[in-house]
């Protein structure tokens, strides 16, 4: 920590409570500051949180103003840790830089919510009756709320993937778009053994994707798995991948006869020469060099959108595949869980002497125009409000995609609010959301019901899954790319089940049972 910021916070709020308005505006009669820490990486020709024209009209209207101490993520760490272990704390954190371990060890510092959303948190208290799973995601295994959570529903996807087939190949083998597995395998089959492009060489490879953790996970063939009744998630949080839920109780996906069938499919293709040699190794570099070759190699592509997997030039020749149906009439898409509601988004530390005020002014942020205006931009600068009062994306500057100048005017991502799917009637969205939204109308109807949801483990526990749950990960990673390439997967699949047995897989389960039980009664 730096001596200034230590300066910053030893000028911490004027005390006293007199003067709080519990509703309307201002919300102090008398001018308060408080101080707020946030991890806060500032790109050329962004804004500092303290320049931001959402934050200077909430202080008007408000009369309450932000000390903002914004860290970078190279530093983060460092002056977090340093800040809870001197006990030199701000009045709140901002963001994306607290996680539940943070809360976990912290929990003597911080202010159990609780009874100040009941009192000063009138929109938070909507967004909980008519999003239950909100409340759940910020409560803890103690019963208390330490931190707010965030939505991102307005414009914004549940699933990760789409998958894309090339429409020009499907055309010259007269063939409809598959709508099952077998459909998918037949045309696959075609795409071999036909010359699809046309060269004269047998170069064409039929189906590929890049097999990736976490981020990397928009490549995932996981979306060609619910035909089998399998849902696998592996795009978040690391201790609970592969988790789905099956009438009420927690599934190891990896382990699940729907698993076993999706390998032993993926295997019928690799031996057929159908999938792509390199699926399983693929990097970003050898994935797009194939996906987006002048030469049309390519019949099935996996990504974020079409457009990022062939590129704009070559978008137009692919289509949207829908979900399929499997052997045994199973549908479906995965659901991201956590991608939409997270939590640990503002938390509010026991330094803090203007509890209730700090309770409104954050409030304001689940209030439906602060929530679009915080998650998509301000009204004024990247939104006009039309003659129905509807927000219209205005031109991003030159030299600058929306994204970007989204991030220079708005904490967007890294804040406290909820953009519920209900507000989509009061904004209009960028041409970037209306691709990846359209391909989300497709899967709608059919995503996944149950997913594991984001529960709140305890310390102990966090503890024990770290141990087992990496070590797991790595093995069921290795033991996919194995099944898939190398088949006989029938006579090798009880030993594997052994090996995720003798790791310790059982006593994982049990922790990921109790807390999913947790959370169905906190709903
Ligand atoms: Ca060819």
């Amino acid at each position: 920590m730096t001596m200034s910021a230590i300066e910053t916070f030893a000028q911490t709020t004027p005390e006293g409570k007199k003067g709080v308005n519990a509703t309307g505006y201002p919300i102090v009669n008398e001018p308060i500051t408080i101080t707020i820490v946030a991890q806060h990486d500032i790109a050329k020709g962004q804004k500092k949180y303290s320049e931001m024209e959402l934050f200077k009209k909430l202080e008007k209207k408000t009369n309450i103003k932000i000390n903002w101490i914004e860290i970078p993520g190279s530093a983060w760490a460092e002056k977090k840790n340093l800040m809870f272990a001197s006990g030199d704390l701000p009045d709140a954190f901002w963001g994306n830089g607290i996680d539940d371990t943070d809360i976990i060890a912290n929990m003597d510092n911080l202010v159990p919510l609780n009874d100040l959303i009941e009192k000063y948190g009138p929109n938070i208290k909507k967004v909980f009756a008519t999003r239950p799973e909100t409340k759940s995601v910020v409560t803890a295994y103690n019963d208390n709320i330490y931190s707010l959570f965030q939505v991102r529903e307005t414009y914004f996807p549940a699933t990760r993937t789409v998958i894309g087939i090339n429409k020009r190949w499907l055309d010259k083998f007269g063939l409809q778009v598959p709508k099952t597995t077998d459909e998918l395998l037949a045309a696959l089959r075609k795409f071999k053994a036909g010359d699809a492009n046309g060269n004269g060489k047998p170069d064409e490879i039929p189906l590929t994707f890049m097999y990736a953790m976490g981020s990397g996970s928009v490549r995932n063939p996981s979306d060609l798995f619910p035909p089998f009744g399998v849902y696998d998630n592996t795009s978040n949080n690391i201790l609970t991948y592969h988790l789905m839920t099956r009438n009420k109780q927690v599934v190891f996906t990896p382990m699940d006869e729907g698993y076993k069938e999706a390998m032993k499919w993926l295997a019928k293709l690799y031996s057929e020469g159908l999938l792509d040699k390199e699926a399983y190794t693929n990097t970003s570099n050898t994935y797009y060099a194939k996906t987006r070759s002048a030469d049309d190699k390519v019949g099935v592509v996996i990504d974020w959108t079409i457009n990022s997997a062939v590129g704009s030039d070559r978008e137009k020749d692919f289509v949207q595949l829908p979900p399929l149906t499997g052997p045994k009439g199973d549908k479906g898409w995965t659901i991201v869980s956590g991608s939409q509601i997270a939590r640990n988004k503002f938390v509010i530390t026991k330094k803090n002497k203007n509890l209730e005020a700090t309770m409104r002014w954050v409030d304001e942020f689940y209030s439906p125009i602060t929530s679009l205006e915080t998650f998509c931009g301000p009204i004024g600068e990247m939104y006009k409000l039309d003659s129905k009062g509807i927000m219209v994306p205005n031109e991003a500057p030159k030299d600058m995609n929306f994204e970007s100048w989204k991030w220079g005017n708005t904490p967007a991502d890294s804040a406290p609010f909820a953009a519920l799917k209900e507000y989509e009637s009061m904004i209009l969205p960028t041409a970037s959301q209306i691709e990846r939204y359209k391909a989300e109308l497709v899967v709608q109807p059919y995503l996944q019901k149950d997913p594991y949801p984001n529960v709140f483990f305890s310390g102990s526990d966090i503890e024990v899954l770290k141990e087992i749950m990496p070590e797991i990960n790595s093995y069921v990673q290795i033991m996919q790319a194995s099944f898939v390439t190398e088949g006989n997967v029938d006579s090798r699949w009880d030993g594997y089940v052994q090996k995720l047995k003798d790791m310790r897989l059982d006593e994982a389960m049990a922790i990921f049972s109790k807390a999913y039980k947790k959370y169905l009664t906190s709903k």
